[in-house]
This record gives structure tokens, C-alpha cells and sequence, in this order.
């Protein structure tokens, strides 16, 4: 390390000159990596999958690595291919057709991912739904966007609100242990796949037609359904390639959920476009486990989140002596700072860098980036990918000079870009209203180098352990408990988690508050909406602060989270 610099690795790497690629790249170029450039029929779910069987001869060769506790399995491209269409088959018989919403409600296990390919197949669209969500949470989701089916578990079925969800006609429970308590309007999973055939079931759509809604959240409102198109593959191909460094033997790990836009874009769609293995590891986070997946799968490059990493940290030198990571290339990082400490870990112990790599729900692609041909300064999100012009503008929109902080904004039209918000044009417009930027509540400056450094939101937007929680929907869920009278939430910066949910409260005449009834509000909110939105602190308040209009004062309200009250 030389000061505050890590020196760019040795090539050849895919993208050996950052420069010189950025002045000429142009995202048409990447077209002919497809094979619809040359037959004209476009689904992402052929470039991910079927190619690799039907073109690349990859039929044998593994596509997904399963562990979870004693359920141990391993698919090729071939099997997946297979019992992808089989779903397509089981959607087409229930008619479940193009354009319709599906919501996925699994945890991470093998049949989420056959389900998930069967949805594109057929030219539906995949709604999909962190495990963590409980009842509110999936009625706003899949009611806003009228799901008419939902692929579930036996264990998160009860959740699903169906009285609140008049188009939602088909469940299709998964059942691992097989016999369980499928009731008679569910349709049984496994029993469908059984009977199914494994025709080919694809259904040719355009670039532009809706491949996934993914509910991201806001500062106020209700998350939003972003939208994003087949086209989306050329944005993810050439990441896959520059920014990941994606090699044909390669071993990949990306430890996302595929509740989230990075378990789903790199989780899966991007390295089997590459023919390459992925690993899935079913169950709870454990730094041990970790570190033996790395080891046992032979993992080479691992895409992963910087609490994580400080999980393993806090693991100590004996956790890191026990397992052999020597297989691992590099190592990418997403979804919240990577703080110095950690950068200064993976080289001290790993010696390796981690790639930090910013994008959200919303890009659709890795957006600013570090290369493996770059020189990495601490700290900086890196540079943009080539074909996207970044800056840093004022809350007019005027572009800002290096070193000033301001929002960060991204020039529209990139091919993976959201090309919508379900249901609500207003709020799509609000991310361009200063043309040609698009906005992303992210604030941040660049130096005169041209590295962009991450600041934080501008906008209230909580990001906990890498998860984005929407503030306004935890008050909303605060204040129809009893003792609520008022709510206010925003994210308090923490060691670990980078910010934890803490919540200010003012409390209905009659009530008092005891340790107790923190305990009861968190559960409130773990219940009604999702675990890793409950609030893991609590203050009583006199007030909430608010703006002219009545709303909570977003930063106000950051400010007291900050200490500044
Ligand atoms: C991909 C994803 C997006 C928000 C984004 C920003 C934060 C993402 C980051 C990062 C610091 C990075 N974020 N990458 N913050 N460094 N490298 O995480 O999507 O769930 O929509 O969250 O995450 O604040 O605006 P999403």
C-alpha cells in the first residue's frame, strides 16, 4: 500500500485500461455478445440459462452450488434448464401469462431460482420479496402491482395477506418436506413439477418489455415498484466482465439475498451468462460457516457487504487460519461504505483488494466502480463504468466542482436503467426533475482525479447492514400501535451495521415508558413489516420535528440521530 493507494493489480484483466476504454465505450458495442443480435429473439432468461446448454455445450457443467445445514445439492446448467421450463409449464397451465406480476416469497433455496427463471421464461414478471417480510409489507407490494401468483413456502405462506389481495389467484407452495399442509386453493409445487413437461416453454419478448418489479424503499411513501426490462442483460453482461472480471473457470459467490437487486442481477443473471458455477448458502449468517463455504466451493471471486466482512473480522485471526481462501482472486463489495479498516484487512490477512462497487435497486447495474486495472484510493466508490458520465450537482441541479459535496447524479439512458415506477409516473419522473440527470438521493463529491467518494443519503433513507429501510413506512407502523402517538425514525450511525433503525417516539396520554415496551414496539414492527426494519433503539420525545407541509423533517430528524438534538 502507498499512502492511501492500493496500486492496480498486474493484467491482463478484461478491462485493461480504464482510460482509454472510457473515452470510446459505447453499450451498443455489447450487443453482439447476445445471440439475439444475430436471431432477433430476446429473453434475458435464454442468455442466462438455455445458452449455456443449447450454444456453449455447458449442459454438464455445474451452474449452482446449494448449502443449507444437511440439504447439500448441486445443479448443472442442464437440470436447471430442465426444470425451468418445467415451471414455465406449470405458469402456462394455470394461465399465468406475459406481462402478468409473480412475487417470490422463498428463502434462498434452489427451487427459488428454478421458479425465478420459469417466471422469465414465459415473459412474466418477477416480483420479488425479502423472506424477512411480514404482512404489511407484502400487501403493499404485491397489491400495489396486482400479482395474480406467488411462489411460497409452507413457513412464509401464513404471512400472505389474501384477503387483501383480490388479484392474487395461485400460491404455489413449495414444500420441502413434501406432505405438508398444502390446502386445497394452494397448489402444491412439487406436485406440479412432477407432472409437468419439460418442453421448451420460452417465450420471445422485447429489449423493452418488463422482466422484474422491485419494490425499493423511499424516504416517505410507500417503497416503489422499479421496473426493469430484458435489456437490463447488456448492462449486466459487460459489468460481469470488467467489473467482476468474470473468467471461465471462475467460482462465484454473491452473498446477497435474492430478495434484494444485487442477490438477482449478480446473484445469478450475471455470472451464468458467463457459464459459471455460483454458490447459494441457504439459512442465517455465521462468520465460521462463511469462511468454510469460501474454502469447500473453492469460491474465486466473492461479491459481498462490508458488515459482513466485519463479521468475519470480529471472527479473529484463528477464524481465518482455519479455512484455506488462497482460491479467492478478488473480492467485491456493495450496499454500504467500505470503511478503511476493512480494505486494510482483506490485505493484510487475504492479500487481496475488495473492489467497493455503488449502485442501488433503481440502476439496475454496478455503476461506480473500482477495477482490478486501477489504482484504488481509501475510501472512494471509484470511477464510473465506461458509458456513464456521473457528477456531482447542487439542489438545482447545477454541476458542482471537484471536492464539493453534493447529490449524486447519474446521466440517463444506460441500458439497465429502471424504466419506471409500477403504477405512479410522478414518482418516476421525480428521479429526472433535472434533466438529463438522474438523481439518486445518495450525497457524495469526486476530487480532482476523478474519484467519486460516498457521503451518504441526502433524503432520510436508512441503510442497515446493507438494507434499505424506508423510514415512513416503520412510522406508519409505529403509530398504529396504542401507545404511540408520533413517530419519527431515522439511521444512527453504528459500528457494525454502518446504521441502525433507531426510532423517537411520543407516547399516547396513559402510557409510560418501560424496557418493556420497547421490547413490545420492536416486535410490532418485526411482525407487521420485516425484522431488519425494527428499531434496535427507541427514545421518548416531547415532538416530532416537522416541515411547513406537516410531514416528518427528514433532516431534522438525521440531525438527532447524529447526536445534534
Ligand atoms: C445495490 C444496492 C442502494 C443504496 C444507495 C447507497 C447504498 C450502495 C454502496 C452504497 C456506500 C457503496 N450503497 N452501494 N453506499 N458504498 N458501494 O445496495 O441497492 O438496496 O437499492 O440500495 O445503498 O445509499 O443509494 P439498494
Amino acid at each position: 500500500m502507498d499512502g492511501n493507494l492500493i496500486q492496480a493489480l498486474p493484467g491482463p484483466h478484461n478491462l485493461d485500461n480504464y482510460e482509454k476504454v472510457y473515452k470510446n465505450f459505447d453499450f451498443a458495442s455489447v450487443e453482439k455478445e447476445f445471440s439475439w443480435f444475430e436471431t432477433g429473439r430476446i429473453n434475458i432468461a435464454y442468455e442466462a440459462l438455455d445458452r449455456n446448454v443449447t450454444e456453449k455445450g455447458l449442459a454438464d457443467k455445474t451452474a449452482l452450488y446449494y448449502t443449507n445445514g444437511p440439504r447439500v445439492e448441486e445443479y448443472t446448467f442442464g437440470q436447471l434448464k430442465k426444470l425451468s421450463d418445467k415451471f414455465a409449464n406449470v405458469l402456462k397451465k394455470f394461465g399465468v401469462k406475459k406481462g402478468d406480476r409473480v412475487g417470490m416469497f422463498l428463502p434462498r433455496s434452489p427451487e427459488l431460482y428454478i421458479s425465478f427463471l420459469g417466471i422469465l421464461k414465459i415473459g412474466a414478471i418477477v416480483v420479488p420479496l425479502f423472506e424477512a417480510f411480514m404482512e404489511e409489507a407484502l400487501k403493499d407490494r404485491l397489491g400495489d402491482c396486482e400479482a395474480v401468483a406467488v411462489v411460497t413456502s409452507p413457513d412464509l405462506k401464513s404471512r400472505l395477506p389474501l384477503q387483501h389481495l383480490p388479484a392474487l389467484k395461485h400460491v404455489f407452495v413449495v414444500d420441502n418436506e413434501r406432505g405438508g399442509n398444502v390446502s386445497a386453493t394452494e397448489i402444491d409445487w412439487h406436485q406440479e413439477m412432477q407432472a409437468a413437461p419439460d418442453t421448451e416453454a420460452m417465450v420471445w419478448v422485447d429489449r423493452e418489455t418488463p422482466m422484474l418489479v422491485m419494490y425499493a424503499s423511499g424516504a416517505d411513501g410507500k417503497a416503489k415498484g422499479v421496473i426493469h426490462v430484458h435489456n437490463g442483460m447488456v448492462g449486466h453482461y459487460i459489468t460481469g466482465k470488467w467489473v467482476h472480471d468474470l473468467q471461465p473457470d471462475d467460482v462465484y459467490w454473491c452473498t446477497a439475498d435474492p430478495g434484494w437487486i444485487t442477490g438477482i442481477v449478480y446473484g445469478f443473471l450475471t455470472p451464468w451468462m458467463f457459464g459459471l458455477p455460483i454458490v447459494i448458502k441457504g439459512g442465517r449468517f455465521k462468520a465460521e460457516d462463511w469462511c468454510e463455504t469460501l474454502e469447500k466451493y473453492g469460491v474465486t471471486v466473492w461479491y459481498s457487504a462490508p458488515t459482513a466482512f466485519r463479521m468475519i473480522i470480529s471472527g479473529g485471526d484463528e477464524l481465518l487460519e482455519k479455512y484455506d481462501l488462497s482460491k479467492l482472486r478478488h473480492i467485491l463489495s456493495v450496499g454500504e461504505p467500505l470503511t478503511p479498516e476493512v480494505m486494510e484487512w482483506s490485505m493484510a490477512k487475504l492479500g487481496i483488494p475488495i473492489y467497493d462497487t455503488w449502485w442501488m435497486s433503481e440502476t439496475g447495474m454496478n455503476m461506480i466502480c473500482n477495477y482490478r486495472c486501477l489504482p484504488i484510493k481509501l475510501g472512494s466508490i471509484g470511477k464510473p463504468f465506461p458509458g456513464i458520465t456521473a457528477a456531482i450537482v447542487d439542489d438545482d441541479g447545477n454541476e458542482l466542482p471537484p471536492n464539493k459535496i453534493g447529490n449524486l447524479a447519474l446521466k440517463a439512458g444506460w441500458p439497465s436503467m429502471l424504466r419506471g415506477i409500477w403504477g405512479s409516473e410522478e414518482k418516476y419522473k421525480e428521479y429526472f426533475k433535472f434533466q438529463p440527470w438522474f438523481i439518486s438521493g445518495d450525497s457524495a463529491y469526486r476530487d480532482e482525479d476523478g474519484y467519486f467518494f460516498f457521503q451518504g443519503r441526502v433524503d432520510g433513507v436508512i441503510n442497515t447492514a446493507g438494507e434499505r429501510v424506508g423510514p415512513w413506512e416503520v412510522e406508519n407502523k409505529l403509530r398504529e400501535h396504542p401507545a404511540v402517538k408520533d413517530a419519527g425514525v431515522a439511521g444512527k450511525p453504528d459500528a457494525l451495521r454502518g446504521e441502525i433503525v433507531k426510532a423517537y417516539i411520543v407516547l399516547n396520554e396513559g402510557y409510560e415508558w418501560n424496557p418493556d415496551l420497547s421490547e413490545e414496539l420492536r416486535n410490532y414492527v418485526k411482525k407487521g413489516l420485516a425484522a431488519h426494519a425494527a428499531p434496535r433503539e427507541f427514545e421518548v420525545v416531547p415532538g416530532i420535528p416537522k416541515t411547513k407541509e406537516g410531514a416528518n423533517d427528514r433532516k431534522a430528524l438525521k440531525g438527532w440521530a447524529l447526536g445534534l438534538k
